[in-house]
């Protein structure tokens, strides 16, 4: 790609060679030449796109005042006028799509097509966003007293922190946005270090459109090169709620830290994702499922297909098969249409590729049928290996393309084994027997967040509760009642009696 097509597309945002870092709700982009400097480069090529400032720990105090202060302004504004808000942001994301999916595609290496994607999901959340801020309902109950009146009502909380990954650097982040906008709370935003340029974007795009309407700062951003400062977000008492989205291990890092200031965490971190094919499944479905949730994104989806756990009667048909598809996987750059595969973010990324693979190697029980090599720059082959369930490379959520094939007998083992591994976010079987399905779906079936039938692992719609078990962390992100993590619940009771009926029938007499 020339330097003319990569200014082009960072152009369409306003992004230049240097740009601020920093976004405050009162003060807007801040810019202080103190600030080091976050160097993005592109996955594809190694060459340098831009630099975006890191925040200053003055800087950072500026945008949590600012956010808390503009925090008790915006939660007075009605709910169904903070959805407006977020209305809008959905219509320029939709004049805007092919550009942001573009610089999605540039930034973080994912192809074109799943780009777009992303930006679809922003798009689809703010339209749920949308219609929510005229549903956040609490329930009425009776009392057991007369004359009173026993409710619940949900108040914003004030200010939402959200912790992005680089893999889904601007979905996620209007997941919890959009609905904590519309819950009536201002929003800091730390994005990963891996794709500030994106993040950058995203904030110009939000401040131009709320500007414009006459709309407040209600998110807002910082970046941190070192995770130190993201560190003491995540300890500041004044985050009402935290939510991150990451690896399990820097999870369990960020859950004892709020916790220990007994504040809100929402969690979406690690999975390793199973779909099991058993004897009857229809193939012609199973095989583009598995490819595109273990190829997909390059495998640095929470939700990518890490496991196979096919019947003992299909296994070996069905890797012939994946072989053969994988063999038709245009792998290159991200920006070309006909590509399905584009680079790994970075060179750790590929170093850890490299990890897995070595382990592989030296285990007797694991056998690459496919695959196993790095390309040249963050290009690595996507890999198929025969394996067992309980070797240690493959109970671990290696982000790459690796994907693990294993055979089984009968189907409570098949789901045995699929819930044997430390993470529990999505799973899918396909299957043309529904008795099968439906033991999967069961209470001894899947114990994942996300469970499917003929669809695979991965592409999620934005409608659905989002999020797993274990040690993906048990938040919920996106559709359904996610919200009322954005929200406080209040139960009221109201006398509207003239005697004071206690409650349990206590007397309580006086004099
Ligand atoms: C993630 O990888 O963190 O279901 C999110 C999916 C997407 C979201 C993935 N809708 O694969």
């Amino acid at each position: 790609m020339s330097k003319q097509d990569i200014r082009g597309i960072l152009g369409k945002f306003g992004l230049e060679a240097e740009n601020p870092g920093t976004y405050s709700a009162r003060s807007g982009w801040l810019d202080d030449p103190k600030g080091r400097w976050l160097e993005s480069y592109s996955p594809a090529t190694g060459e340098l796109l831009g630099k975006v400032r890191v925040t200053t720990p003055e800087q950072y105090e500026t945008v949590i005042e600012e956010a808390r202060a503009l925090a008790k302004e915006w939660r007075r504004i009605p709910a169904p006028e903070r959805g407006q808000a977020v209305r809008l942001m959905g219509e320029v994301l939709r004049e805007r799509k092919s550009d942001l999916g573009d610089l999605v595609a540039l930034e973080n290496g994912k192809i074109k097509q799943e780009g777009d994607g992303e930006v679809q999901e922003m798009i689809d959340i703010a339209d749920f966003a949308l219609g929510q801020s005229r549903m956040l309902y609490g329930m009425q109950t009776h009392s057991e007293r007369p004359q009173h009146r026993l409710f619940e009502q949900w108040h914003p909380l004030g200010v939402v922190g959200i912790i992005t990954a680089f893999n889904f650097p601007v979905a996620v982040w209007s997941w919890n946005a959009f609905n904590s906008a519309v819950c009536g709370n201002t929003n800091v935003w730390k994005p990963s270090p891996k794709t500030p340029l994106i993040s950058v974007a995203v904030q110009k795009l939000c401040n131009d459109t709320l500007e414009k309407h006459g709309f407040p700062a209600i998110f807002t951003m910082f970046t941190d090169d070192n995770n130190k400062q993201a560190e003491k977000f995540v300890a500041d008492k004044r985050i009402d709620l935290l939510s991150f989205t990451g690896s399990s291990e820097v999870a369990k890092k960020v859950a004892p830290t709020v916790a220990s200031r007994l504040g809100k965490y929402l969690i979406e971190a690690g999975g390793n994702n199973a779909i099991i094919v058993d004897e009857t499944a229809n193939l012609d479905m199973a095989i583009p499922a598995i490819a595109f949730g273990a190829v997909g994104t390059a495998g640095q989806r929470c939700t990518t297909t890490r496991r196979v756990i096919a019947h003992e009667s299909v296994v070996d048909g069905l890797t012939e098969k994946l072989v053969n598809a994988y063999k038709t996987v245009r792998i290159g750059d991200p920006l070309d249409e006909k590509t399905l595969m584009g680079p790994l973010i970075d060179k750790t990324a590929v170093r850890n590729y490299e990890q897995a693979i070595k382990e592989i190697k030296k285990n007797p029980k694991a056998e690459i049928v496919y695959g196993g090599n790095p390309i040249e720059g963050n290009y690595v082959e996507p890999t198929i290996v025969r394996a067992q369930n309980d070797l240690d490379i493959v109970q671990r959520e290696t982000f790459a393309p690796i994907l693990y094939i294993m055979s089984y007998k009968t189907l409570e083992e098949a789901v045995e084994m699929q819930n044997a591994v430390p993470q529990g976010l999505s799973s899918a079987i396909f299957t043309d027997r529904l008795q099968h399905s439906e033991y999967y779906l069961s209470h001894d079936g899947s114990d994942c967040g996300i469970s499917n039938v003929n669809i695979g692992t991965s592409g999620a719609e934005i409608g659905g509760a989002f999020g797993g078990e274990k040690e993906t962390g048990g938040g919920r992100e996106s559709g359904s009642d996610a919200w009322k993590q954005y929200m406080r619940r209040q139960t009221n009771t109201i006398n509207w009696g003239t005697d004071l009926p206690l409650a349990q029938g206590i007397k309580f007499d006086l004099g």
